[in-house]
């Protein structure tokens, strides 16, 4: 009988583990299920700054994509979108904390956030007035403003925003900005459903202590159209533009205003911090950030040095704006008048998108500078996917606004843009009608998209004339293009003696097509980075592959006639020597790890280049090392690859030639 009883306990016991097993293995397959739809087919999407605590890297910069999804609502049911549910615990997400959901909410948690594509739940905890740090330097926080600042309409344009975002967002212009600058807030619906949005809404904003008025698109028309409507009654001196999830902290709006008194053709941006997406904590970023783009016209971040361009005497001011290329777009300041002198914004430009672009082109070709303002700091909701519907499709609303911007400010370059970005071709080009554009262009006189480049970006990582852009091929000696390319060169007069990029390119040139006739597809082999996806803040090995893989654009170089060899999004090929010991066996020529990497372009020493056109060997200036195709061992994958290295250069190696192929970028 004790025996017995003994057993069935045990049974019992195993029962109870598989109870729990079961359930813990459910509750993982429903989490990775639903992360699965979270992160389905990417497409283009607006990248977050590198955040201050994450990396000390000095010339990162992170990005993200943008995701579509197909079905946005899922298993939601009308109630569930228009159900304001939100309910403030005190102190919850105080000094920019993050918020932890409780785990009895973590179903409706991961439910909810496909709504707005952030945890909705996490924000519905926070009260509208919570706590923000003081993310000044001191200097800033010291800095003294005059008492005649102009005074601003904040104007926020929204499409189905969260109720507990949106508020957050105009209670932290209300209480951090002084009272006296602050003329009034314009709120814009762009067509939201969202039955919260509606009377509930303009019942809330009618008690603030700040003038608040909503307008309301007829029809869902995207964010230019409704920042547009709310410029136009809008009273304050300068306009000051914000997303509809940010929250400003404190003294962020005196030095945008200020700059703006000292220079009314400034566009000026505060620093974007994060807001995170998943618990609503607030991260400070770097401010010596500014923004490009790259060959797609994606907005990017940067963070080599640049140098304040503001006024000689502000030079040295670590509170001194930064001038930068390019604007993320959402977060700017301008004043009244000069927004529309320099033709406000291009009024075809759909749902979201390109507004970025055509901006930052137009303000600096006409005269004006896009600025970064290091002591004003504005919080901002970064998501990976898209919540809204895009009216006209996704891709061709954003192609359409892209052309658009390319066509009327991009000249030559216009041409590039079309050729290597997906969606955009010349017939793309030919269907968007931009002669109101191209009429203000005229009219304001302004300068030249290479003047742009040439001025305002010099470190940009585009075609230009003086430069080349192709293909980087390995001449195995063997296939036809290697042999004419050789031969080619090695009939060159003078060419021992010309150490000059130009002169290579020149030679080159001439002889493109003829090269590109001879490529063998099934056997030459061209430069590129080790792994299909494109590195954009990592080091990347090297290594050869096919020389018709355009999909990630990342085997396209561009060498400029100082000896950088770049390629999209700011990537540069560098010499990065390894740690003492692998040295000496990379000289044994037995190397295992690579030294030569693909990473964010610095511009100093180790990513400049030289061209033998006699030996055709490319070699690291400094050190005098040739680039080297070899096969080496991947430790962790257990297998054989080949990689590009630097290695003692000798002029017999086959495996040390390398010759360009130019590929077309303008017409
Ligand atoms: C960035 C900008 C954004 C805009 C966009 C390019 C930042 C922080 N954000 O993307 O302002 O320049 O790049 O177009 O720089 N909205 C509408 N109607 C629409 C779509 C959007 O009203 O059809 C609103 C939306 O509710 C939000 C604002 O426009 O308040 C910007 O949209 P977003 O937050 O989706 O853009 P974001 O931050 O990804
Ligand atoms: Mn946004």
């Amino acid at each position: 009988m004790g025996l017995r009883f003994q057993q069935l306990k045990k049974l019992w016991l195993l029962y109870l583990f598989l109870l729990f097993f079961a359930f813990f293995m459910f509750a993982i397959s429903i989490n990775l299920y639903v992360a699965s739809i979270q992160t389905a087919d990417s497409e283009l999407r607006h990248p977050k700054p590198p955040p201050k605590r994450r990396s000390l890297w000095p010339h990162k910069s992170i990005v993200a994509h943008y995701i579509g999804k197909g079905d946005i609502f899922g298993n939601m049911t009308a109630d569930d979108y228009n159900i304001n549910q939100f309910k403030p615990v005190p102190g919850e997400g105080a000094d920019g904390r993050p918020v932890v959901v409780p785990p009895r909410d973590r179903f409706r948690m991961q439910r909810f956030f496909r709504l707005n594509s952030f945890n909705l739940l996490a924000s519905d905890r926070i009260p509208l007035n919570r706590t923000l740090k003081d993310y000044r330097t001191p200097e800033c926080r010291d800095k003294k403003y005059d008492s005649g600042l102009p005074s601003t309409s904040v104007i926020i344009v929204f499409h189905n925003e969260a109720w507990s975002v949106l508020l957050r967002t105009i209670t932290s212009v209300i209480n951090r900005s002084p009272r006296h600058l602050l003329k009034e807030i314009i709120l814009v619906d762009d067509a939201s459903e969202r039955s919260y949005l509606k009377r509930q809404l303009e019942s809330y904003i009618r008690v603030l202590t700040v003038p608040t008025r909503i307008y309301r698109m007829k029809k869902r028309s995207g964010l230019v159209p409704a920042r547009l409507l709310g410029a136009e009654h809008a009273r304050g001196d300068v306009l000051t533009f914000l997303d509809a999830h940010c929250e400003c902290s404190r003294g962020w709006l005196e030095p945008l205003l200020a700059r703006i008194k000292e220079a009314r053709n400034v566009v000026i941006c505060p620093v974007i911090d994060i807001i995170s997406d998943d618990n609503f904590s607030y991260t400070k970023t770097f401010e010596n950030h500014w923004g490009g783009f790259n060959w797609q016209l994606s907005f990017r971040w940067f963070s080599s040095e640049r140098k304040r361009q503001t006024t000689e005497i502000t030079a040295k001011d670590s509170t001194a704006p930064i001038a930068t290329p390019g604007m993320a777009g959402g977060l700017f300041a301008i004043d009244r008048n000069y927004f529309y002198e320099m033709g406000s914004y291009d009024s075809n430009m759909r749902v979201w998108g390109g507004e970025n672009v055509e901006m930052s082109f137009r303000i600096w070709q006409c005269g004006g500078r896009v600025e970064i303002s290091p002591c004003s700091h504005v919080g901002h909701v970064f998501r990976s996917s898209t919540p809204y519907t895009f009216p006209g499709g996704m891709s061709e609303v954003l192609t359409d606004n892209l052309a658009r911007a390319a066509t009327v400010w991009m000249d030559d370059w216009q041409y590039f843009v079309m050729l290597y970005t997906s969606g955009l071709s010349l017939s793309v080009k030919d269907k968007v009608n931009v002669t109101e554009r191209v009429a203000l262009r005229e009219k304001l006189q302004c300068k030249s998209f290479a003047w742009y480049l040439e001025n305002i970006w010099p470190e940009h990582f585009f075609p230009a004339p003086d430069r080349f852009f192709g293909k980087i091929i390995w001449l195995d000696g063997e296939t036809e293009c290697a042999q004419a390319y050789s031969k080619h060169m090695k009939n060159l007069p003078g060419r021992a003696l010309s150490r000059e990029w130009q002169r290579a390119f020149e030679e080159i040139e001439s002889k493109s097509e003829e090269f590109m006739s001879l490529i063998d597809l099934e056997r030459d082999k061209c430069l590129r980075p080790l792994k299909e996806v494109a590195p954009r803040s990592s080091l990347q090995p090297v290594t050869v592959g096919d020389c018709t893989s355009h999909a990630q654009t990342m085997d396209m170089f561009v060498i400029t006639p100082k000896g950088q060899i770049m390629t999209n999004d700011n990537i540069c090929l560098a010499y990065r020597p390894p740690k003492q010991g692998v040295i000496k066996l990379l000289k044994n020529r037995n190397a295992t790890t690579s030294n030569v990497m693909l990473t964010q372009c610095a511009g100093d020493a180790s990513q400049l280049w030289n061209y033998d056109m006699d030996t055709q060997q490319i070699s690291h200036r400094d050190t005098k090392l040739c680039l080297t195709l070899k096969a080496a061992t991947n430790a962790r994958l257990q297998k054989q690859e080949k990689v590009v290295l630097c290695m003692q250069c000798d002029f017999k190696d086959i495996t040390q030639k390398w010759g360009f192929i130019p590929l077309p970028w303008r017409l």
